[in-house]
């Protein structure tokens, strides 16, 4: 299970990484020099995920994915996306199932409304910490270059 959800995160970073590329006007925006870099770092992100799937399903280890390999491979994304999916639910569930039967009951159901409600308030509070301790550390990273880039204006 704990593996299988590491493997599930592990693949959305790979979904982030690929719907990333579908925004190339943010990076044109800070000119040739910077798109051109951002590219670069994505492909190696892309190469980097590549070495990892192989890594875990090269099952022959001759460093490239068989058919059957692969088919292995997708078995898990597949098997992953369902326990992903309830996942989440259970997550919720969690939360307006008091005595933890897993059953919902009438006086459950009535509670659920508001517990969930707080539950997605918490959960976006803590996502917004996430998102600040993130930038804190992109920052940090661009402190360290030689020559620091500008910060890119929000417009939304
Ligand atoms: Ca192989
Ligand atoms: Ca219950």
């Amino acid at each position: 299970m704990k593996k299988t959800l590491t493997i599930v995160l592990g693949l959305f970073c790979i979904c982030g990484l690929l719907s990333a590329q579908e925004a190339p006007e943010k990076a044109q925006r800070g000119g040739k020099d910077r798109s051109a870099k951002m590219a670069e770092k994505q492909l190696t992100r892309i190469k980097d995920g590549a070495t990892k799937i192989i890594e875990k399903f090269d099952t022959d280890k001759d460093g490239t994915l068989s058919a059957a390999e692969k088919e292995g491979l997708e078995t898990t994304i597949e098997n992953a996306k369902e326990v992903l999916k309830m996942y989440r639910v259970y997550e919720i569930i969690k939360v307006v199932d008091t005595d933890g039967n897993l059953v919902i009951s009438d006086e459950e159901a009535k509670e659920a409304p508001k517990k969930i409600g707080d539950f997605l308030k918490a959960r976006r509070q803590e996502m917004g910490k996430d998102k600040q301790g993130g930038n804190r550390e992109k920052k940090q990273q661009r402190e360290r270059r030689p020559e620091p880039e500008p910060e890119p204006e929000e417009e939304d």
